[in-house]
């Protein structure tokens, strides 16, 4: 009976290792190379925003999407492929500004820091957008 005991004891030993001890998932030894640590990369992602001003009212001429969520060290490219006439991505702040982007054209920024940037179109200044720049 004790003896049984001391064995399950040890067997709960080995089957209850903490997790930390378990070797990582993603790392490895890659011949030539060496340790590789256990850092997943992600590839910077490019997002597009296109423009909607095809309606009679240029008031109801919007972004689409108006708000876009992306990664620091990602880009987003404003494409004027079918758009009706030129428009502008200026941020509020004035940190970027795409300038007069024809119809057909396309303009790409890339977001290096944290937070929300807003930005409207110089020549239809109610054309708002944000981009939310996640760390
Ligand atoms: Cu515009």
């Amino acid at each position: 009976m004790k003896r049984s005991s001391l064995m399950l004891a040890a067997l709960a030993a080995v089957l209850f290792v903490p997790a930390a001890a378990a070797v990582p998932a993603h790392a490895g030894v890659v011949p030539g190379v060496g340790a590789v640590p256990n850092v997943q990369y992600v590839a910077p992602a490019n997002h597009v925003v296109k423009v909607a001003d095809t309606d009679r009212d240029p008031q109801k001429w919007t972004w689409v999407p108006e708000q876009v969520t992306v990664k620091v060290g990602d880009t987003v490219t404003w494409d004027m492929t079918g758009a009706q006439v030129a428009h502008t991505a200026t941020a509020d702040n004035a940190s970027w500004d795409s300038g007069y982007m024809n119809p057909g054209a396309k303009w790409t920024h890339t977001f290096t820091a944290a937070g929300d940037v807003p930005y409207h179109c110089t020549p239809h200044p109610w054309k708002k957008g944000v981009i939310h720049v996640t760390p």
